[in-house]
């Protein structure tokens, strides 16, 4: 047997007998529990309350916004259950909602892009339809969600969006000048978002336009800055090494990144050359001074600041080689920074950082601990009680520990402030707990989102899933309570209380989102919610129809091949969960249409002849006759 599988066999025998000893135990004391009942009982029986089950018609306590990785989308999952509610598109293509070819969506996907982006993208549909979303997280006020919105990185195209959590639908993406791709991504705590911050992962030549390649000494790594009300970037930041992850304080003053190439490195090897790369501190308040005074060259239309090394912009503190996950505590003064290829994690007090920018106390004089808690530790998630919780990539573990603990252990004393590892399945890389971002962390969840899941579902082939595990945190011990698998990739997830966000049932009618078709209409003098009607514009026709369960308000229009045709789409039905869609057979068109929205899609009439089109979202039991044609003439009889 192989040395990774004895020691997983180790583990496997060594959480067996922990969740005995712990059933057991309970068994003994309330008597009536069972050993032989499974996951339940263990979670019951080890922390007596946690009941992981939503029932047939409950509704779960927490949302959770995963991200998705390479599949550009945002999934909104409900907690305990782990049953998916929702998916927002955002930097794909979906089939079902029409985003990446409606109008509306279409704006929001073009009108962030840099200009060179949009000429790039010219001969390719005009937008980007991949995406590599990792880092989903919400908007704070006074350090807690506000349930306005979501923000996220896209790795792939190197963009920011938004998404508005009052109907969960995007409404600004922002494409970054200078920095090239975006990785970590995190937003101010404090007083409010305010600063949506975007860790650039890799350096190129600025600017980037072919007259440097190959001279890895002149590649640049940039840190943004968002407006998280505008979305226009406020400042960005040059600085030494790349940029991972990266957090905020709760005071405001502060972000931080980690490095994990701070020897400018092109290949592995030379990325891990440095036995240290560095934590970096960006000074928020000293930068709004230095944009101010005029300090900063400005590229692609942005204020860029120095912040190498031996600026009054940042700091750089050493620590143990490529780190990754970067983490602020609810406690709001710890920061615990993962070690990926140290089995260490190092805490910071941010209180510290103060002086360090006042140069009265040294780099790694900001560290307050840094305790040895495995192999391969990633992301930390907090419970509000002291405790901290890092995925161990390489030990497929999480590791349970307290803070003060391990301060206290750094200063000499001896205390071990390790908890209890328990095995997930397999790999993890984030891991989250429930509000646990905020100053309001409730300890009652964690979930462990697992890179690998091998032999934990029926197999599917060479693809694997992801693999979800749900642990109940609420008592002394761990107890996973739930798996399930998930498709690619979610990297990163936020859970928040129900009682945070409050979604609307159905659109206002003069919501932004549709704001260019009701206007247009307003032109053409159409009521969007009475009139259905064919207007001749030139060369181009505008198609106005209502849609009320079971059917559309033309039940055919005509319009000449070649012709430019935009057919917008009002559902009139004023009733919660009444979508409708419109597509079109064989022109490759389907959108979704909400209650009280307007959808529209513009599309050339390239192919003469009769084509049905149909109601695509199941609205009424007359929807199968919910149709009609579009009569397209040819050019020349
Ligand atoms: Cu660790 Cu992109 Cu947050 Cu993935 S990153 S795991
Ligand atoms: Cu309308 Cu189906």
């Amino acid at each position: 047997m192989s040395e990774e599988n004895q020691s997983r066999l180790n583990r496997r025998q060594m959480l067996g007998s922990t969740a005995f000893v712990a059933a057991a135990g309970a068994a003994s004391v309330g008597g009536v529990l069972s050993v032989s009942g499974g996951a339940v009982t263990e979670a019951r029986a080890a922390t007596g309350a946690a009941d992981y089950e939503v029932k047939p018609g409950e509704l779960d306590e927490y949302y959770t916004f995963f991200s998705s990785g390479q599949c550009g989308e945002v999934r909104v999952v409900g907690v305990p259950s782990m049953r998916e509610l929702m998916r927002i598109p955002v930097f794909n293509r979906c089939s079902a909602t029409g985003w990446g070819q409606t109008n509306e969506s279409r704006k929001i996907m073009t009108e962030g892009l840099l200009p060179e982006t949009i000429e790039f993208l010219a001969d390719k549909g005009g937008v980007y339809t991949n995406g590599d979303l990792h880092h989903p997280h919400l908007s704070f006020t006074d350090g807690t969600y506000d349930g306005r919105y979501l923000y996220a990185n896209d790795k792939a195209n190197t963009r920011v969006c938004r998404i508005r959590l009052d109907v969960m639908k995007c409404d600004k993406i922002t494409e970054l000048p200078n920095q090239h791709t975006v990785h970590g991504l995190r937003v101010q705590k404090y007083p409010r978002t305010g600063y949506v911050f975007a860790n650039g992962e890799d350096g190129v030549p600025l600017p980037n336009d072919g007259k440097i390649l190959d001279d890895p000494k002149q590649y640049h790594a940039i840190f943004t800055a968002l407006d998280g009300d505008t979305m226009k970037v406020a400042w960005q930041v040059i600085v030494d090494g790349n940029l991972d992850n990266v957090d905020a304080d709760y005071q405001g003053k502060y972000a931080f990144a980690t490095c994990y190439n701070s020897e400018g490195g092109i290949n592995l090897a030379e990325m891990m050359a440095s036995e240290q790369d560095w934590m970096v501190i960006f000074d928020l308040k000293r930068i709004e001074e230095g944009v101010k005074k005029g300090d900063f060259q400005t590229m692609g239309g942005v204020p860029v600041l120095d912040g190498r090394k031996g600026s009054p912009y940042t700091r750089y503190v050493p620590v143990s080689n490529s780190p990754h996950g970067c983490n602020t505590a609810p406690d709001g003064i710890h920061v615990v920074v993962a070690g990926k290829l140290s089995p260490t994690v190092t805490v910071f007090d941010v209180r510290k950082f103060d002086d360090l920018f006042a140069d009265k106390i040294q780099p790694r004089d900001t560290i307050v601990a840094e305790p040895e808690i495995g192999l391969g530790p990633l992301h930390t998630a907090y419970d509000g009680r002291g405790n901290a919780y890092t995925t161990l990539f390489i030990d497929s573990q999480i590791c349970k520990w307290n803070i003060d603990d391990a301060v206290r252990a750094f200063a000499g004393e001896k205390v071990d402030p390790i908890r209890q590892k328990i095995d997930v399945h397999y790999q993890p890389g984030h891991n989250h707990t429930s509000m646990g971002q905020t100053k309001e962390a409730d300890g009652k969840w964690l979930i462990s989102l697992n890179k690998f899941s091998k032999d934990r579902y029926l197999n599917v082939g060479p693809l694997k899933p992801e693999s979800d595990q749900l642990i109940d945190i609420s008592g002394d011990q761990m107890v996973v309570v739930h798996d399930n698998p998930t498709f690619a990739e979610p990297h990163d997830a936020t859970i928040v209380h129900a009682s945070k966000v409050n979604p609307v049932s159905l659109w206002s009618r003069d919501d932004p989102f549709f704001a260019d078709a009701v206007e247009q209409a307003k032109k053409d003098n159409i009521d969007l919610l009475v009139d259905s009607e064919v207007i001749r514009d030139g060369n181009k026709v505008r198609v106005y129809m209502t849609s009320a369960a079971p059917a559309f308000g033309l039940d055919s229009f005509t319009v000449k091949q070649g012709e430019e045709v935009t057919v917008y789409v009002t559902n009139i039905d004023e009733v919660e969960d009444l979508t409708h869609g419109f597509a079109i057979v064989n022109y490759g068109i389907n959108m979704e249409v909400a209650p009280q929205a307007t959808a529209s899609v513009t599309f050339k009439a390239t192919k003469a002849g009769v084509y049905w089109y149909y109601c695509s979202w199941f609205c009424h039991a007359m929807h199968m006759e919910m149709k009609g044609r579009m009569l397209v003439e040819p050019q020349s009889v």
